[in-house]
């Protein structure tokens, strides 16, 4: 599998231990459903900006296409629930209904956040394509109530890139999570947004404490020249 050069990313260059290297490396695609980035949708009917959500589409698309080339694992996730409600926890169900946008409602994309609606649905210009992973999801992170950790672990995954959204809480939620587990995180900067433009910022700046508090951040371009990059023999 190839070794590809270091990403020029903050607060230190990624990853910490070398080259990356392809096989043990996955991009994770968090939730570009119709409910957070199209219009109908979930983030829609709560009446937030679609521009911001929508915002990282085209660099993903990009990032998508060379993590594809350079042989990386992709991972899909999508968050919602099952038609009958089960699995979503009563407080999450009353938020959402406070703000008008019950999750179970049907509204112009189908039943908000439930399985198997279109809303529920990627988006086709970061559509998975045949033999990716792709991980349903409860709630906010994809490592809660999910058998992703086995799957990469079982792959031998280590290092994570991230794109997504949204930044603030389902990005944010994830790599916390993985940091835990030990996996060394990357997040694309122009390939994620939030509802909020300070609490993008906010999100952002949070990884890049306490020197990489839950990995590193860089925009999709140091990925793109990273992976185009052979890494040297004694990278
Ligand atoms: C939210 C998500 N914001 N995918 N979900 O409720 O970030």
């Amino acid at each position: 599998m190839p070794l590809f050069a270091q990403v020029d990313a903050e607060p230190y260059t990624w990853p910490y231990d070398g080259a990356i290297d392809a096989s043990t490396t996955a991009l994770v695609c968090i939730d570009w459903q119709v409910d957070f980035c199209g219009p109908g949708g979930y983030v829609d009917a709560m009446g937030y900006d679609l521009n911001l959500t929508r915002a990282g589409l085209e660099p993903t698309a990009a990032v998508l296409a060379a993590a594809r080339a350079a042989g990386l694992t992709v991972v899909h996730t999508r968050e919602g629930h099952r038609p009958d409600l089960s699995d979503c926890p009563p407080n999450k169900l009353w938020r959402s209904a406070r703000i008008g946008a019950a999750i179970g409602d049907t509204g112009p994309c189908g039943r908000i956040l439930v399985r198997g609606e279109p809303g529920w649905e990627i988006v086709p210009e970061v559509a998975p394509i045949e033999g990716e992973l792709i991980i349903d999801k409860p709630g906010k992170g994809a490592f809660y109530a999910t058998d992703l950790d086995l799957l990469l672990r079982t792959r031998g995954i280590t290092h994570l890139i991230f794109t997504g959204i949204t930044t603030d809480v389902c990005v944010h939620t994830t790599m916390r999570e993985a940091n835990d587990r030990g996996y060394e995180c990357l997040l694309l900067t122009d390939c994620t947004g939030a509802t909020d433009t300070g609490n993008y910022a906010a999100a952002l700046k949070m990884v890049t404490m306490q020197g990489g508090v839950f990995g590193a951040i860089a925009p999709s371009s140091a990925l793109l020249a990273a992976l185009s990059t052979p890494a040297s023999v004694d990278a």
